[in-house]
């Protein structure tokens, strides 16, 4: 008998989509959209729909398993649960006995975005352990703590409020395949009127999206934002009452700003001055207005201060005085979930080390001391994190103890001592919060966990106990997790419980009055201002006022290479579903425009190797004519044993991180490209 049930997709995805969920037989038979939510309503993606086909997919993983051949060869024996707990328990006591737990370091991130599952009781087990802690910034934290600094919080548009946009600007957002549900309120705003522009290197497949398109070099945002800054200081186009009252530093902007005259910020973006000039007057005069910038744009050398810059553009412009107007990086602190009631960062020892998940390469190779146990769960550091080379390397290593818990067999599971079965989403009980929209929602356990499969809370639970830990809230059972992240006052104060929750599906945690403008209660900085120039970067001895880096990498390769998202993969998951991949060519592509195609002999479907100073990869060109010439263009993580050569795109990029928060740096990775046969024919 099917029963129809509601759910909420956990990817790692903006959208955070409500779902109705069909089961039969224990087991998840269809996906589809739940035509009630208010902002996801109506239709959701393939990648969604084809979950059943990932969870029967060959490479679900449905048993602990222990690792009988070399490193990397992916061969195992089956093993029990308490087998392979109490192998994980013996290996960590010696490794503390010898080195301290310090020499453990956990490695997570998204791969199912639930609360207590992705980061909260994994935290709290961790911080009890006493082991490495780790920098989760291989995402958005680099941007995220940049918007910090200029606003105070990581909140901004709400969606819900597009009736009022009269212009909506595309940053860097590849909204066309990571913010499906922007799409049809971009098209409605327009057809009332609204202006989209889209400022992107690579516009392929959000063309349609926009009235305007400005190409700008990859990484040259910051510069970008001081250069429309500068205009609209200069043509007096700022908005005098709202710097008045709801700024700080205005002067000292001016200043900086004066020198960032457009004919100099033309040659730094290789945008036309007159285009500059024209959309900062397109931003000062037309409200209400946003700016959305995307992750990718951050993922650069200069991603930090390209944030911090735009937000303090918003704050020139007053868009933040229009009700539904501002900018959107993030909406996450909207919510009134107590992360550290569940994370529990007091139990951590004080002191204890931090390592960048960025440059994982490092901390596996290099770290003093060094690092011999990695516990891996919610990634796939072997196909995601730069600089893939030396992350094998440091995978490989004879001495390194790695545990990795998942639900496929992915490239890193190849590399472990031990491989954990993870459940899916439908198989615990979890509450998600959104990015974009603002629905807490709730996630029901709706089948028996697949095989041996356990969630991550399960398994800490469970580790906690082979480990004889004796800090009593590593026993704290889902139901007691669940309400923790719930004990907020202002879930109390709007009545968001997990009863409720369980019962509708989703609440919404803010009026419609509140989000209209989101800082209407003042920014919670120190200075409880808009802080063009920031009193905490000043505080950590840093330049607290805008500023882009000019150089541009050159380091002998021609060619800007930008790695984006793909439109039917999330990160590395889905790339093993087969009717997935032949929505994307059924192979790894790189988009060329045909002008940088022509001298090199290169036509659509020809395999082309991909080289930078980091190393190379083979990939399939596809040309086109919608990406800035100069600029060639990745789509997607695929799985190393889809990829010629079994290297990834990331074997190109390096682990240079952002001057704030450490963030990665993929988009400034210079590459060049070289014909190695033509479609069809092989290389004579
Ligand atoms: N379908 C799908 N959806 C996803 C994901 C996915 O893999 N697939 N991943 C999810 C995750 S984890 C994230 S973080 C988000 C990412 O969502 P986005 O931020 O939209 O993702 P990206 O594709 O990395 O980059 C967006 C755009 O930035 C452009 N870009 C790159 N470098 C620069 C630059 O220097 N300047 C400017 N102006 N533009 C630049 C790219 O060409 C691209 O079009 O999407 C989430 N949703
Ligand atoms: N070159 C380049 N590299 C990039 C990016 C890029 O744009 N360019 N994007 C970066 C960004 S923005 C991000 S966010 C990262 C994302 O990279 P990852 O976080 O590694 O994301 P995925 O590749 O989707 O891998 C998530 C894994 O978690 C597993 N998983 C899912 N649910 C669970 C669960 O409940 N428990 C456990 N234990 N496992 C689970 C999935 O099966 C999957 O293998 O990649 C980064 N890497
Ligand atoms: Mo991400």
């Amino acid at each position: 008998m099917a029963e129809v049930a509601r759910s909420v997709c956990l990817y790692d995805c903006s959208d955070t989509c409500a779902l109705r969920v069909t089961t039969a037989g224990g087991a998840v038979v269809a996906v589809a959209a739940d035509p009630t939510h208010p902002t996801t309503a109506g239709f959701i993606c393939e990648k969604a729909r084809r979950y059943p086909e990932r969870l029967r997919s060959a490479d679900r993983v449905l048993h602990p398993m222990v690792r009988t051949g070399p490193k990397g060869e992916g061969r195992f024996r089956r093993a029990s649960w308490v087998e392979a707990a109490a192998l994980i328990a013996r290996r960590w006591r010696d490794i503390i006995a010898r080195h301290g737990a310090e020499a453990i370091l956990p490695y997570s991130y998204l791969g199912s975005e639930g609360i207590i599952n992705a980061e909260g009781f994994d935290r709290r087990f961790f911080h009890a352990l006493g082991a490495s802690r780790q920098a989760h910034t291989i995402c958005s934290s680099a941007g995220g703590t940049a918007y910090r600094h200029i606003v105070g919080a990581r909140r901004g548009v709400d969606p819900e409020h597009d009736d009022a946009w009269k212009l909506y600007v595309l940053w860097g957002r590849n909204a066309g395949s990571t913010n499906l549900h922007l799409v049809p309120r971009l098209k409605a705003a327009r057809r009332r009127g609204c202006r989209v522009v889209l400022i992107d290197p690579v516009p392929h497949g959000n063309v349609a999206l926009a009235d305007w398109i400005l190409t700008p070099r990859p990484g040259s945002d910051a510069a970008l934002a001081l250069g429309l800054m500068h205009v609209v200081i200069r043509d007096d186009l700022h908005d005098r009452e709202f710097v008045e009252r709801y700024t700080e530093g205005f002067a000292a902007l001016a200043d900086r700003v004066a020198a960032y005259f457009p004919a100099r910020v033309a040659a730094l973006t290789g945008l036309p001055a007159a285009d500059i000039v024209e959309f900062a007057r397109v931003c000062a005069r037309v409200h209400p207005s946003v700016i959305q910038p995307g992750v990718g744009m951050t993922h650069t050398r200069d991603g930090d201060a390209a944030i911090r810059n735009i937000a303090c553009l918003t704050g020139l412009t007053g868009a933040w005085r229009h009700p539904g107007g501002g900018m959107l990086f993030g909406n996450g602190d909207w919510f009134p979930v107590n992360h550290a009631a569940l994370q529990r960062p007091d139990l951590a020892p004080p002191g204890v080390r931090t390592i960048n998940m960025v440059q994982l390469g490092a901390a596996l190779t290099a770290a003093e001391p060094p690092v011999m146990s990695l516990y891996v769960y919610g990634t796939n550091p072997a196909v995601v994190a730069p600089d893939q080379e030396q992350v094998l390397v440091g995978l490989a290593r004879s001495d390194l103890f790695v545990v990795v818990h998942e639900l496929m067999m992915t490239d890193t599971c190849r590399y472990a001592d031990v491989v954990l079965p993870a459940c899916s989403q439908f198989e615990y009980e979890d509450l998600a919060i959104s990015r974009w929209h603002l629905y807490i929602q709730h996630n029901p356990r709706l089948v028996s966990p697949a095989a041996e499969a356990k969630p991550n809370t399960e398994v800490f639970r469970l580790l906690a106990r082979a480990l004889e830990l004796r800090e009593p809230s590593l026993a704290d059972d889902d139901e007691t997790l669940l309400r923790t992240a719930l004990d907020h006052p202002e879930a109390r104060r709007r009545g968001i419980t997990l009863d409720a929750l369980r019962e509708r599906g989703w609440m919404r945690v803010r009026t419609a009055e509140e989000t209209a403008r989101p800082f209407a209660g003042g920014f919670p900085t120190a200075s409880g201002k808009l802080e063009f120039s920031s009193r905490a970067l000043a505080a950590q001895g840093l330049d607290p006022l805008p500023s882009c880096a000019e150089s541009v990498a050159d380091d002998g390769y021609p060619l800007h290479l930008v790695t984006r998202s793909s439109r039917h993969f999330i990160n590395s998951s889905l790339a093993n579903v087969p009717a997935l991949q032949r929505r994307e060519h059924g192979r790894a592509t790189i988009l060329v425009h045909p002008d940088d195609a022509a001298p090199r002999g290169i036509r659509t479907g020809d395999a082309v190797k991909v080289a930078s100073r980091r190393g190379e990869c083979r990939l399939h060109a596809v040309l086109t004519d919608a990406i800035r010439p100069g600029v060639v263009a990745t789509m997607g993580l695929w799985w190393l044993r889809s990829m010629p050569g079994g290297r990834g795109i990331n074997v190109l990029t390096d682990q240079a991180v952002t001057a704030l928060a450490g963030g990665p740096t993929f988009n400034s990775t210079m590459v060049e490209l070289e014909r190695l046969s033509r479609r069809g024919r092989s290389a004579r």
